[in-house]
């Protein structure tokens, strides 16, 4: 194998929402920079994830990228919640127009990224021996991109068909007459099951908890909306930007407890019936925090299960037990819950009949065998911290990141990490892109770290690391935030769950992202560049 080593001033690793746009400004800045992407194509998430029914669940154009005026006045986004597909078309349309594609090499894994003290560069080693040298590395690598698979026994042997939604093939899946099983119902299973639902001869739902889940209320956009969403682009990121989770919607400040329980119900009516996220982000404050207002609405959205699903026995299966409304990332749905009045849409619940085995021919439970010709993994990602730990990156002395993060991350504002110094993140675990509106997040994300860099470029530094005290002091602050929220309970990825990957089990929360949001984060972060990058070692 052949070794060849290339250098740049700076490597960004991953060319989705986040890298393309990291690359956009590194470009611009006539820095010498390109972007390393595993897969063959750019995109990230919206290359991977080509199931049915994916889409977004944060209005389009609160979605799209902030930064130029004119891709703003050209781009029509064509429906509320635009999907998988258009979400392609968009970002490599911003590619092309930026003439992005020429600072980018696909098909490029970094396999280890190793630091050199003396020459204050980092060695990235692909996996096509190829190497690369840089003097900064920024990391866009996304906190949803290690997709995790369960390990039932005997899950090569089965003959037909079978991938992870993150792997949904590019060639077009035959699913007429056929049986189909989805193993998973986090927000990604919620949308594959409910966009399938009538196009397979049968589906079978093998749900190990069920999720609460909201009505996404999508429609399309006319020319006539697009040109008023346009001429309100200045205020709707103004909107999204005063807001915890980056959405125009905003929480109601007129106290939980100051109305009374009809007028509460008045008001859920509302926002039921609104799009997206309003139901969360627009609902009183007081139901993430306070344990009986959260009971009260999560009772008001298991009663509108039970009206939406004919028995009510399959109702109760779908209504989560072990968690209150908004205590794990709310997937919304288009008539997901009625896709169980189908007669050939069959609930499994694992908790009453767990999986034993895969077979040949389908999944055998204790109740019985389950034929299918079809099985699609919607069972989640080692999230935020799973695409770094499957880099091998060492750091100073040669300590692993991924043994430094072994019980859970530990970051400056999710951007640096003590003992990897040039390495930058974006969208890195304890920022706020877990928790917020994405492109949102990180589009502050990129701008912070580009402002280092060229904060460290213009004083000469060659070398920039968190001091240790300022990483375990926004260490306590993340804590601090997270133990506020009634989901520091939950098995969701938000706290670092996840069957699938050893060491992320129950009962011990990785503190991944930060959940005191976004305005409060961007401030703080904003008064680190202000204090001259105060807890930044520069030299
Ligand atoms: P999630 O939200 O992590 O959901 C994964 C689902 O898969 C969830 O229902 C899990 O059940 C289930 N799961 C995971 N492992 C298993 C095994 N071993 N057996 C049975 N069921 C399993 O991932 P998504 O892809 O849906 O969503 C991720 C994010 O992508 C989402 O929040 C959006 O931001 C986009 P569990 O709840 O753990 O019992």
């Amino acid at each position: 194998m052949t070794t060849e080593e290339r250098h740049h001033e700076v490597i960004v690793l991953g060319a989705g929402v986040s890298g393309i746009y990291q690359i956009k400004k590194l470009v611009d800045l006539g820095i010498d920079a390109i972007v390393l992407e595993g897969d063959e194509d750019l995109g990230g998430t919206w290359y991977r994830n080509r199931y049915p029914g994916a889409r977004f669940d944060s209005e389009s154009y609160t979605y799209g990228y902030s930064f130029s005026k004119e891709l703003l006045d050209e781009w029509h986004w064509s429906e509320r919640f635009s999907p998988q597909p258009e979400n392609l078309r968009y970002l490599n349309h911003v590619a092309d127009k930026f003439d992005l594609r020429r600072h980018m090499r696909f098909d490029c894994r970094v396999e280890t990224m190793t630091w050199n003290e003396a020459e204050r560069q980092w060695r990235l080693d692909l996996t096509d021996g190829t190497s690369y040298t840089a003097r900064f590395v920024i990391t866009s690598l996304g906190p949803l991109s290690a997709p995790t698979l369960p390990r039932y026994e005997g899950m090569d042997e089965f003959q037909g068909l079978a991938f992870h939604t993150w792997a949904w093939p590019k060639e077009p899946v035959e699913l007429a007459g056929k049986r189909v099983g989805v193993i998973g119902t986090g927000a990604t299973g919620i949308q594959v099951i409910a966009e399938i639902a009538d196009k397979v001869a049968d589906l079978t739902v093998f749900q190990r908890r069920p999720n609460w889940s909201t009505p996404l209320n999508n429609s399309p956009i006319s020319a006539e909306e697009m040109d008023q969403i346009r001429a309100r682009y200045d205020e709707i990121f103004d909107n999204c930007s005063k807001s915890p989770g980056g959405f125009e919607h905003v929480p109601d400040r007129r106290g939980f407890w100051n109305l009374t329980a009809e007028e509460r119900r008045a008001f859920w009516d509302e926002l039921y019936a609104q799009p997206g996220f309003a139901i969360l982000a627009g609902n009183f404050m007081e139901i993430f925090l306070d344990e009986e207002a959260n009971r009260e609405v999560s009772e008001y959205i298991a009663d509108r299960i039970r009206q939406r699903v004919t028995d009510p026995v399959v109702a109760e299966k779908l209504i989560p037990k072990d968690h209150g409304f908004g205590g794990q990332r709310l997937p919304l749905e288009t008539r997901y819950f009625e896709a169980y009045n189908r007669d050939n849409v069959h609930l499994v619940s694992l908790q009453d009949t767990p999986i034993e085995r895969f077979t040949p021919t389908g999944i055998q439970t204790t109740a019985g065998h389950h034929d299918l010709d079809i099985i699609v993994y919607a069972t989640g990602f080692d999230a935020i911290t799973g695409a770094y730990d499957r880099i091998d990156i060492r750091g100073v002395g040669g300590q692993t990141l991924r043994d430094k993060w072994s019980d859970g991350p530990s970051t400056f504002y999710g951007v640096l990490t003590t003992g990897f110094p040039n390495l930058f993140m974006v969208a890195g675990p304890q920022s706020v892109s877990g928790s917020t509106n994405f492109p949102r997040a990180i589009e502050g994300g990129v701008d912070w770290v580009t402002g280092l860099l060229q904060h460290a470029r213009d004083a000469g530094r060659t070398r920039v690391e968190a001091e240790a005290d300022a990483e375990e002091e926004w260490v306590r602050e993340v804590v601090k935030a997270h133990e506020r929220m009634l989901f520091r309970r939950s098995k969701g990825w938000f706290t670092g769950y996840n069957s699938n990957v050893a060491g992320h089990q129950e009962g011990k929360i990785r503190y991944q992202a930060y959940f005191g949001g976004a305005p409060k984060y961007n401030a703080m972060a904003n008064q680190v560049v202000a204090d001259g990058y105060r807890g930044v070692a520069l030299s």
